[in-house]
């Protein structure tokens, strides 16, 4: 009744919080088990040597078999625990693949978070149970930082700079949501509550939130308005890289070495251009710095998250919602999207492209301007290989 009271320890709602905890306990063990040894041993000896029975303290002039004892004994405990805890570290860091995106953006004082589908929130979260989820965080303005501790999860959330956690939820609830990280003034207000939710309850949740079109379809207008296309037109012979399959793949640099292509590597691709230069291609990019908040930097990366062979690829592994792949219409058609040279659409066409009769048809599934379908016109981009693009041999 009285841990009711006065919660001596947060509650245990993830996967990874019965490992964490394993390990505190380990550790406070030693701990208790060396206080109570030490303190036991001082009042034992107080007594036995006390100085009425030894007037004369006896000289001992070292042991080199105590010396090896008692420093092999404690590196030995402190070798556990870096070992047990560098595993936990690993793994901490290192989301399941099967994990599902959401995006968080801290910022004096509250948190916004984002899923795929757009439906947003403030100062709430809501995740389904079961299921690993990875937040990708970034801050606004000044240092905060996410921890969750019924999750065990906590990460800094930093300004300019994409930083990750993930958890599973493992029973339905709702949890306290910190901001970990003094912040100014009303940091103490800088709290949420994450909900945790079974599947389906989660499901019906994301379809009530109210979402205006998946941060995938806000971010193909960004990319739009923001005159990417101009460049990135998925063509061969364009000034930038076809951007179809980037994410997460790694890709070779003008000086040879191989990227990761996450969100922090497209994020860095668009407010500093110049920092990385595909192989093949100019350093022509000019930098978008300035001119994107952080909400339309999450669509945009969406948008290119979302930009695959077949859409549905990437939808399975980051999205929980049945949002439209990319290739809808050509998969509806039964057009196999894998095949190359079935996607001649790799892009959004500049308006230099002459509009056909098939890319005027109102599209029900989403506001965003269409794709326009050029057939014929474009050449099929090569195989939707996962590895480095033969191209650039445009640019001498
Ligand atoms: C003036 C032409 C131009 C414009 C406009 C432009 N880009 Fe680029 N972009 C390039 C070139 C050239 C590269 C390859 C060289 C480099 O890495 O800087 C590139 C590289 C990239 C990459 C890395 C691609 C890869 O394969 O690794 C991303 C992502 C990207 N651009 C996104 C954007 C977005 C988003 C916009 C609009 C906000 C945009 N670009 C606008 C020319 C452009
Ligand atoms: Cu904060």
């Amino acid at each position: 009744m009285l841990p009711q009271y006065f919660p001596l320890f947060p509650e245990s709602a993830s996967t990874l919080s019965p490992r964490v905890d394993a390990l505190f306990f380990f550790i406070f063990g030693v701990t208790i088990f060396f206080t109570v040894l030490v303190a036991l041993l001082i009042c034992v000896f107080a007594v036995k040597y006390r100085k009425d029975k030894h007037p004369v303290p006896v000289q001992i002039h070292g042991s080199i078999p105590l010396e090896i004892f008692w420093t092999l004994v404690p590196l030995g405990i402190a070798m556990v625990i870096f070992a047990w805890g560098a595993v936990l570290f690993f793994q901490e860091k290192h989301p399941p693949k099967s994990s599902m995106d959401i995006y968080g953006v801290g910022k004096q004082w509250m948190w916004k978070f984002q899923h795929p589908g757009g439906q947003r929130e403030i100062n709430n979260l809501h995740v389904p149970v079961g299921r690993p989820v990875r937040m990708t965080l970034i801050s606004q303005d000044v240092i905060h930082d996410f921890f969750v501790p019924a999750f065990r999860a906590q990460m800094d959330v930093i300004p300019g700079r994409y930083t990750y956690t993930w958890f599973e939820a493992t029973k339905p609830g709702v949890y306290h949501l910190f901001c970990n990280q003094y912040c100014g003034t009303k940091h103490s207000g800088m709290v949420g509550e994450v909900t945790a939710m079974s599947p389906d309850d989660y499901e019906a949740w994301l379809r009530g939130a109210g979402a205006f079109g998946s941060l995938a379809t806000h971010g193909q207008n960004v990319f739009a308005s923001m005159g990417c296309p101009t460049c990135h037109t998925g063509a061969d012979n364009a000034r930038g890289p076809n951007l179809y399959n980037i994410y997460g793949r790694m890709e070779r640099m003008s000086d040879n070495r191989l990227v990761h292509v996450d969100e922090s590597y497209i994020r860095e691709s668009i407010l500093n251009p110049s920092a990385k230069i595909v192989y093949g291609f100019q350093n022509i990019m000019p930098t978008f710095q300035g001119q994107l908040n952080e909400d339309e930097m999450i669509e945009l990366i969406e948008y290119i998250k979302s930009l695959t062979y077949n859409g549905q690829l990437l939808q399975l592994q980051t999205n929980t919602q049945q949002e439209p792949p990319v290739n809808l219409d050509k998969i509806q058609k039964g057009v196999d999207v894998m095949q190359p040279g079935t996607n001649t659409t790799p892009m959004p066409r500049t308006s230099a492209v002459p509009v056909t009769q098939e890319a005027q048809e109102p599209s029900t599934a989403e506001p965003a301007p269409r794709q326009v379908v050029v057939p014929g016109k474009q050449k099929a981009p090569a195989k939707p290989s996962t590895t480095a693009r033969p191209k650039g041999e445009q640019h001498p």
